[in-house]
This record gives C-alpha cells, sequence and structure tokens, in this order.
C-alpha cells in the first residue's frame, strides 16, 4: 500500500454496542483495544517536511493489509496493559498537586506541605486514580529551581501520601528528585522533557522501575514560547515520542511502562496546540498510554475567552472529552471532581449507560 512511513489517524468513531456490533462485522476496528471503536481512517504517507493523505474505511484497510499498514494497524488497535497497575478501559484522571509558590493555577496557594497533602487528598477522594506532585514550575518563563529546593518542595509531601489510594507520580526533570520520590512512595515519573533534561532520570526509571510519561516538550519553559516553529507539528511530535520510546526501551523500560504525551502548551502556538488536540487519535499508532495536559492552559483562554486561568474550567471540561473521545486514555486535570461529571455525562450519552 505505501512505501514512506506510514502514519495511521483514526476517524469516525462509534461508541457502546454499535461500536462491537461494527467491529464484529468487519465494519471498524478497535481504537487502542479500547472501547471506541474507528470507522475509518487517515493514512498519511512521508514525513514532516512533505506527506500525502488518503482516507480509507475501517472495511478497505482490513482487507488490505500490507506488512507496512500491519504494523501501523497493530500499534493502534491492540489492547494496552494496565499502566502503574490502572486499568484503561475509561478515563483514568491525574490530579495536578504544584508544591511551588509560582504555580500558575493555584497561585501558591499549596505551596505548604499540608496544603498539598490536604489537596491531593481531596483529589483522590473526588475521584483522582493518580495525582501528580510537582515542585518545579514548568509554566512559559518560568526558571529551573535547584534539587535542593525542589527536593524540600516535593519530599515531604511525598512522606505524608503513603498510604494515599491513588498512585503517586511525581513531575520532575531531575534524576535527584526522582530518585528520592521513589523512595518516598511514587510510582510514576512524569518527565516533560521526556527524559532528555537530565539523562539519569532514565537510569532510574529503569532501576526503581518506576512507569514513566514521556511528555514532548520544545525548548526550556523560559524561552519554549519565544515563536515556536514546526513544519508539521503533528508528525514532528508523533516522531520525537516514537524515538524517545524506543531510547527508553533500549535502556530497559519495559513498553508496558510508558505512557506518551504530545506536551499540549510546551513550545506551541495556539494554532499547533489545535491540531494536536484535533489529531490525537493518530498518537495510538504510538502502541502505549497516551495521557494529555490541557487544563486550564493558554490556549483554552485563547480560544474560549478565558484570561485567568481558575475560568478556563468549562473549556477545560470540554477540552478533556475532545481527548476522551478519541481514546486519550489519562487526563491530566486541577479540577477532577468537574471533569469526571462532565466525562460520565459524555458517556452516558454518547455510550448509553451511566458507567
Ligand atoms: C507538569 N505538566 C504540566 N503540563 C503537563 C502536561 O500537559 N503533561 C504532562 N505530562 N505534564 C505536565
Amino acid at each position: 500500500m505505501a512505501d514512506g512511513t506510514l502514519y495511521l489517524r483514526p476517524i469516525g468513531f462509534l461508541y457502546g454496542p454499535p461500536a462491537d456490533a461494527a467491529i464484529e462485522d468487519g465494519l471498524a476496528l478497535p481504537l487502542a483495544g479500547g472501547p471506541i471503536a474507528f470507522t475509518a481512517a487517515v493514512l498519511i504517507e512521508g514525513d514532516a517536511a512533505s506527506s500525502q493523505r488518503r482516507l480509507f474505511t475501517a472495511q478497505a484497510l482490513n482487507e488490505s493489509r500490507d506488512a507496512g499498514l500491519e504494523s501501523v494497524l497493530e500499534r493502534a488497535t491492540s489492547p494496552r496493559p494496565p499502566f502503574a497497575g490502572l486499568g484503561l478501559a475509561r478515563p483514568v484522571l491525574m490530579g495536578i498537586v504544584n508544591v511551588t509558590p509560582d504555580s500558575f493555577s493555584d497561585g501558591g496557594l499549596y505551596d505548604e506541605t499540608e496544603g498539598a497533602v490536604s489537596h491531593a487528598a481531596a483529589l483522590a477522594a473526588a475521584g483522582a486514580e493518580i495525582v501528580d506532585i510537582g515542585g518545579e514550575s514548568t509554566r512559559p518563563g518560568s526558571d529551573t529551581v535547584a534539587d535542593d529546593e525542589e527536593l524540600s518542595r516535593v519530599v515531604p509531601v511525598l512522606e505524608e501520601l503513603k498510604g494515599s489510594p491513588a498512585v503517586i507520580s511525581v513531575d520532575t526533570r531531575k534524576s535527584a528528585v526522582a530518585r528520592a520520590a521513589a523512595k518516598a512512595g511514587a510510582k510514576i515519573l512524569n518527565d516533560v522533557s521526556a527524559l532528555t533534561y537530565d539523562p539519569a532520570c532514565m537510569d532510574v526509571a529503569v532501576e526503581m522501575g518506576l512507569d514513566v510519561v514521556l511528555m514532548h516538550a520544545k525548548g526550556e519553559p523560559k524561552t519554549m514560547q519565544d515563536d515556536p516553529t514546526y513544519d508539521d507539528v503533528v508528525l514532528e511530535v508523533f516522531d520525537y515520542l516514537e524515538a524517545r520510546i524506543e531510547a527508553c526501551v533500549a535502556a530497559g523500560i519495559d513498553r508496558a511502562r510508558i505512557a506518551a504525551d504530545p506536551g499540549l502548551g510546551f513550545g506551541k502556538t495556539l494554532a499547533h496546540n489545535l491540531a494536536l488536540l484535533a489529531n490525537l487519535s493518530l498518537f495510538h499508532g504510538l502502541g502505549v498510554p497516551l495521557l494529555v495536559g490541557a487544563s486550564r492552559k493558554r490556549f483554552i483562554g485563547s480560544v474560549g475567552q478565558g484570561k485567568e486561568p481558575k475560568s478556563r474550567e468549562p473549556g477545560s471540561h470540554a477540552a478533556a472529552i475532545a481527548a476522551a473521545a478519541q481514546g486519550v486514555q489519562i487526563l491530566r486535570v486541577h479540577d477532577v471532581a468537574g471533569t469526571r461529571q462532565a466525562l460520565a455525562v459524555w458517556r452516558a450519552g454518547l455510550f448509553g449507560t451511566e458507567n
């Protein structure tokens, strides 16, 4: 069917019983082995500099599986094993806890240990299966924090969270913090630099058996929003994540322990963020669970006229639904209770059941 690199963007989604029936009849394919089916796909051949797009029905894809197509189809359709022990049949919420005085959305409200601990507990009680604890702001324009400072913010919180019903994730780019966090009970390393800022993070992940979230970012937080450019943002981010997954696997991290994230807001203009959001289903071709963080980000404010981060919740819920509707398995959010309600009603409307 094709000679160049193939990317597959599943479209035309079905949910609930019609999805199962269409898969059974060969008219649709399962998206990442989950409860959503796709009835067609855009097949993209080429690279970020030059590509051709053709539309195929799922039936046509089923009938013309040559070797190149087979491998991309396999990755896009195969079931994902649990991530950090969590089943992925429905969206998992990762609640955000910033232990930073300059956090863009909390305004320093939770910058003390006890505040962060009780906030994490409240997020878990509201339905967060993961809580993500971070001691370094990576908002656009922010400066790096010294290891000691980050450790002093994060570790006491993690110590207090031992025994939490939620899986604990540490949001850091630093191996010293990742190691201390793992010793204090963190199971996930969420690294916005995809383990490139401090390459020793790779060794820590292998040694401590951490599951990892590899996020795409173009540039450093301080300058990443200074006119980022791409030939094709979607294909470039995909290629980057694929290379980082392979580097991790080569270093000894089991593929089942890896999730990938296109990094909305990290070195991206409004147009880049919207292109990524509209093309999330293509990233299932990475063959690993996807995580997306849109919550309260600037692009939500731009599209939805929300000047203050906290006024961007309705738009953040809508972005979470846009991601879930494309089969994204993990959603990183501030408002766990509100997102949970939005997702429950979305599911009820499309799957026709209450749960
Ligand atoms: C720490 N952090 C801030 N935004 C994020 C996002 O979109 N994804 C991930 N994985 N981490 C983020």
